[in-house]
């Protein structure tokens, strides 16, 4: 298999929760300069401001995309700026705006330069008439999210700009993702990365969903790991494009307390469902990944008990050290 290699990167939304440790990695791997991060209203801090390159990117402003890409040479973007599912439900215009024209302008951008482009896609594909348990590769998508209608439009539109125009682009819909780094912001899977917070830091946690709500998450960094394999990976062994399933774990919010639990046995859990419980009712409970596993040799290395193990000892640490909570919740994604 011939691995693909990146030339200068850029990922947009690099503030956001998996925009933040992607850049990082990305730079440890390919070398700081090559990586420049894109943020567009939080400005970076700690390590992702001081270790390589960093601009302002608005990705509803053509002009701004085109121009950073040019000034840096950029051959490869991870396009990680959106609007989550919870917050795009508030806001369905911006949601619509940021998620699809920013792509829409990023691929344009990416056609007239022919650059590489990853577009993350997400389990808000799915909808109440998807089969929700082993969600199959190829299914119903009838989301009834605006998050959703923009991921599933956005599948379909790189995949027409990789048919019409010979252009690499690549997508995997992700599961909830949990991370000790970056909070997630507007999501309706965030009660499951809250939860280890509140959990260290109060010992209790009031939860938005149902205990019985099982969802599909995965740890950040299977997720990252993800990501950049898919990228990696021979295009020339890849059937799907821009929409492969994704999976790591799947549990209940009664069940990840549980586990909790057996580390901090005082954590109380409270089940306070609101208007983000119809939205995980309509997202399927497990997924089957047989296709990425197939197709770029996807495997993920965390179970609930292991992930569990290493976000409370992380967190626990950096409570110790008075800073727990690491930065201001955005919108951004990622
Ligand atoms: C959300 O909850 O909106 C995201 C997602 C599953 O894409 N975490």
């Amino acid at each position: 298999m011939t691995k693909q290699t990146a030339g200068r990167i850029l990922v947009t939304g690099a503030v956001g929760q998996i925009g933040s440790e992607l850049t990082l990695e990305l730079r440890k791997r390919y070398g700081a300069e090559q990586v420049v991060a894109g943020v567009h209203r939080t400005p970076p801090t700690g390590a992702l401001r001081d270790s390589g390159p960093y601009e302002t990117v608005d990705v509803t402003r053509p002009q701004n995309l085109a121009e950073v890409i040019d000034r840096y040479d950029i051959d490869t973007v991870y396009h990680m700026a959106a609007l989550l599912s919870a917050i795009g439900e508030e806001h369905p215009q911006a949601a619509w705006n940021v998620n699809m024209n920013g792509l829409y302008h990023l691929l344009e951008v990416a056609r007239e330069r022919g650059l590489r482009v990853f577009c993350p896609s997400s389990i808000a594909v799915f909808g109440p008439e998807t089969p929700r348990d082993g969600t199959p590769q190829e299914t119903v998508l009838r989301p009834t999210t605006m998050y959703g209608v923009t991921k599933v439009a956005g599948e379909l539109l790189g995949a027409y700009y990789a048919r019409r125009y010979g252009l690499d682009v690549r997508g995997v819909r992700y599961p909830g993702i949990i991370s000790a780094e970056t909070l997630p912001g507007g999501g309706t899977t965030d009660y499951a990365v809250a939860i280890y917070y509140e959990a260290v830091a109060r010992g209790r946690y009031a939860c938005f969903v149902r205990e019985d709500t099982v969802l599909p998450m995965m740890y950040m960094p299977d997720c990252i790991a993800a990501t950049i394999d898919l990228m990696e990976a021979d295009g020339s062994g890849l059937r799907h494009r821009t929409d492969f399933n994704l999976a790591a774990m799947s549990f209940s919010a009664g069940e990840l307390a549980a586990e909790i639990r057996k580390h901090l046995p005082d954590f109380v859990c409270t089940f306070e469902p609101d208007h983000r419980q119809a939205i995980a009712d309509s997202w399927p409970r497990s997924i089957d990944d047989s296709a990425a596993r197939e197709e770029w040799g996807w495997q993920p290395q965390y179970d609930l008990s292991r992930m569990t193990t290493d976000m409370l000892r992380r967190l626990t640490l950096r409570h110790a050290e008075g800073r727990l909570y690491p930065q201001v919740e955005g919108v951004e994604r990622s």
